[in-house]
């Protein structure tokens, strides 16, 4: 195992892979712009170094002054967290030429997941079910783009390569709007992306996002460990996720899951990863993976029992897994609430200081945050101050243990999305299970793109 480890970024997620550390007997160096200075996981840290002002682009984007950093320190190896720098194929190569571990795929993987068309023609190739839809990037010629729309059948999506997690994509619902589409979806991808390739996919109208969350070492072993249910969510923002996901046949993601972890085999993937699919009657579409940790990996380890980060951990340090699929059991049912500093209704960012903070507690309660009480939540960053976790023998008592630690839950001094929440925790179709991605947005009276 190593002796030291920087972790390239902040929040909640810093303080996060602080402890696995620490568990593992590992020494940790914080990086921080001057905006988190003061914050409580930086002085828990064994040593922390500031990298720049509070921008993100001076400081946790910034390339040069974190590896630096690992430098003057003398870490062994670097964490990404999620976000900044995490799935920057070239940060991930610096890295290992700086003589540094990079705790996540090879630098090569990172790159081919980067690029949503050689990510779903690998995943197509290992036998991983994806969305129908062209053969690659679409072509310059208008009929042989007419055609392949005409072969999918509306409506139809265009995406960018070059985009993922929402950003650049165009629905298409008749043949008139086609070629306009395509041609802007691919200037704004080349403006946004400075990549001007697009794909096109079959539309999927109301369809859940679910994804499989794996681990693969570098000795050829990878198992799935179950799926989330990530379909809550607003504007491309999750809200709030789930494992496992309500209502589908566990003989379903077991074949998906096998073929996902297949997948990891067959391109030799390093680490902890996430492929996300859609979910349409009854079918697993693959769209994009992730290279990752993922904020919602607690519910996973929840149901699992397994500790996802320390995994990263002894993967980046050449251990082998410890455990084979047989032996991944999903037990009881995990519901994951993102808090965040932000109006309930509007949404707008809602920086300023925790002037009193109460965290819950009790059976099959978890908190993952990084705030305190007269903690300043800085308006410089995502505006997630923490994550609130719940665990129960089933969905019903997550749930209901759900609605008692948001009751419990104090956060004064700044807005945050607990009512939303606790709104949802009443909610007849949360309830029920198995919304899609669309429901929360029409929930709330925003008209689905
Ligand atoms: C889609 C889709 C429907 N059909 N692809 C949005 C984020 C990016 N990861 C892929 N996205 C979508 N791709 C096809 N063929 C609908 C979405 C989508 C979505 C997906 C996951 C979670 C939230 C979403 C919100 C709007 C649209």
């Amino acid at each position: 195992m190593f002796e030291k480890v920087l972790i390239a970024n902040r929040g909640e997620i810093a303080l996060r892979i602080q402890r696995a550390c620490r568990e593992l007997g590992v020494k940790t160096v914080a990086v921080h712009s001057e905006a988190d200075r003061e914050a409580k996981y930086v002085k828990l840290a064994d040593e922390s170094v500031c990298i720049g002002p509070a921008p993100s682009g001076q400081s946790y984007l910034h390339i040069p002054a974190v590896i630096s950093a690992a430098e003057v320190t003398d870490a062994e190896a670097i964490h990404p967290g999620y976000g900044f720098l995490s799935e920057n194929a070239d940060f991930a190569e610096r890295v290992e030429n700086s003589g540094f571990v990079f705790i996540g795929p090879r630098p090569e993987t990172i790159r081919l997941m980067g690029d949503k068309v050689s990510a779903k023609d690998a995943m197509k190739k290992t036998g991983v079910p994806c969305v129908p839809g062209s053969d690659g990037a679409l072509p310059d010629d208008p009929d042989e783009i007419l055609k392949i729309a005409k072969k999918i059948g509306y409506p139809v999506i265009i995406k960018a390569a070059g985009g993922g997690g929402g950003r650049g994509m165009r629905v298409v619902h008749t043949e008139a709007a086609l070629l306009t589409s395509v041609e802007m979806t691919s200037a704004e991808a080349q403006a946004a992306f400075g990549n001007p390739m697009v794909y096109m996919e079959k539309f999927l109208e109301q369809p859940r996002h679910i994804e499989i969350q794996v681990l693969a070492d570098e000795h050829g072993n990878a198992v799935y460990l179950g799926e989330r249910d990530c379909s809550m969510q607003r504007r491309h923002q999750k809200v709030l996720e789930e494992a496992p996901a309500p209502g589908v046949d566990r003989k379903r993601i077991a074949t998906v899951g096998e073929r996902c972890a297949e997948a990891c085999r067959a391109i030799g993937y390093r680490g902890a990863g996430t492929f996300e699919f859609l979910y349409e009657n009854g079918e697993f579409y693959f769209i994009e993976m992730n290279t990752r940790v993922q904020v919602e990996h607690p519910v996973t380890e929840q149901v699992t029992g397994i500790d996802i980060v320390q995994a990263q951990l002894r993967i980046a340090s050449g251990e082998k897994m410890p455990f084979k699929q047989k032996d991944i059991h999903l037990r009881g049912h995990s519901i994951e609430c993102r808090i965040n500093a932000e109006d309930p209704h509007n949404f707008v960012p809602s920086p300023g200081r925790i002037t009193g903070f109460h965290m819950p507690g009790g059976p099959g309660v978890r908190v993952d945050t990084h705030a305190y009480q007269n903690y300043m939540v800085p308006p410089n960053y995502d505006s997630m101050i923490g994550k609130l976790i719940t665990y129960g023998d089933t969905r019903e008592q997550a749930i209901a243990r759900m609605r008692i630690a948001l009751s419990e839950m104090v956060v004064e001094g700044i807005k945050t999305n607990i009512p939303l929440h606790i709104e949802l925790m009443n909610d007849a179709a949360f309830h029920a299970g198995g919304t899609s991605i669309h429901y929360l947005e029409n929930k709330l009276g925003i008209v689905s793109k």
